[in-house]
């Protein structure tokens, strides 16, 4: 290559890595390899003595416009790096303290949620869930509600509207525990958890949505005193080992016989006070003998089987829990209230 011509694409190549000079580590690295006594610049000088004579002058000028160039350029590359160093130092202020970090948590009805689940896998119940969108069959005709029954109205269930009736948003998980049996021969012991759905007046007391855990356990001869027995167990993990519970008598469509479990309030020791109204009792679950018109809905042999279940408002634990006074909290996602849990 013609000398001119290299000198011509040395000036473009370090101009070019000019720009990118960064750091005082750059700017060094670029000195080393064109400016210094064994670079680029300093190796074409030594090639001047293989220059035919009448060529000396010229392309001894161009080599030192090269240097003195290169020379200048860097020098200025090397205040531009200074500067932008000290224009950092003043953007940044070390004095400013931290800024705080929050850390996310569970919602509190996870956190309940999460609880049940952990006490019943722990005696072997599996977890099932199902669609919020039912049919009438899962939702109420397989749970031997009749069809005049109140839950039916369009006052308390959300129907889906464009299909005369047909659909409803749940109003119960129990719909999950009649495909659970559909789908499998007895043994079944499953829990599921989920969102249902009322159509009622929100107030502090109610919302018209909220979530459920329901629990189904059929073999054969399941007995009453299994039923008592898991929900005593329950009831103690859940609140406390020294919880004393009660069986009252009550009644749903789909059990029979039904009760209704209340736990002793554990704030007012059973004196009476204001959180379980003067009765010394918490209501927090219901539960029953599978009603056998259920059991032939799912094509159980009612002869064969046997089997308990229950259901709990995950809300309403989780409010005697925590002494929560309005359930519409956990559903505004106040960061003042959630940050409590
Ligand atoms: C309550 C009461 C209950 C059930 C739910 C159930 C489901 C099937 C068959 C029989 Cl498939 N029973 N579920 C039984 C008794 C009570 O819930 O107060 N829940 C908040």
């Amino acid at each position: 290559m013609e000398m001119l011509e290299e000198i011509l694409k040395l000036r473009e190549e370090a101009t070019a890595s000019l720009n990118l000079l960064k750091t005082q580590e750059d700017a060094e690295n670029f000195r080393l390899q064109y400016l210094s006594r064994k670079g680029s610049v300093a190796q074409l000088f030594e090639r001047l003595k293989e220059v035919p004579k009448e060529e000396k002058p010229a392309i001894g000028k161009s080599l030192n416009e090269l240097r003195n160039f290169l020379e200048a350029e860097f020098e200025s590359a090397g205040q531009r790096i200074a500067a932008a160093k000290t224009a950092d130092i003043g953007k940044i202020d070390l004095s400013i303290p931290g800024r705080k970090r929050y850390i996310g948590r569970k919602h509190p009805l996870t956190q309940t949620a999460e609880e049940i689940k952990r006490i019943f896998t722990g005696i072997g119940f599996g977890i099932a869930d199902g669609p919020e969108i039912e049919d009438d069959y899962h939702n109420f005709e397989a749970l031997n509600f009749p069809p005049d029954h109140p839950a039916r109205d369009m006052q308390d269930t959300f129907f889906v509207k464009s299909d005369g009736g047909k659909y409803m948003l749940r109003t119960h998980t129990s719909g999950v525990q009649i495909r659970v049996m559909e789908n499998n021969k007895p043994p079944v012991r499953v829990i599921m958890p989920g969102r249902v759905y009322r159509n009622e007046a929100i107030s502090a007391r109610s919302y018209c949505l909220f979530h459920q855990v329901e629990g189904l356990y059929v073999d054969k001869n399941v007995s009453l005193a299994e039923l008592k027995g898991t929900i005593s167990y329950f009831v103690k993990e859940f609140f406390n080992a020294n919880a004393k519970l009660r069986f009252r008598p009550s009644f749903f469509p789909f059990t029979e016989p039904s009760a209704e479990v209340d736990v002793n309030c554990f704030l007012c020791a059973g004196k009476g006070c204001r959180i379980c109204k003067y009765s010394g009792w918490l209501e927090i679950m219901g539960c029953g003998m599978v009603d056998p018109n259920v059991f032939k809905q799912v094509k159980y042999d009612e002869n064969e089987v046997s089997g308990f279940a229950f259901g709990m408002g995950i809300d309403r634990l989780a409010i005697l829990r925590y002494g929560i006074d309005d359930i519409r909290l956990f559903f505004e996602n106040d960061l003042r209230f959630l940050n409590q849990f």
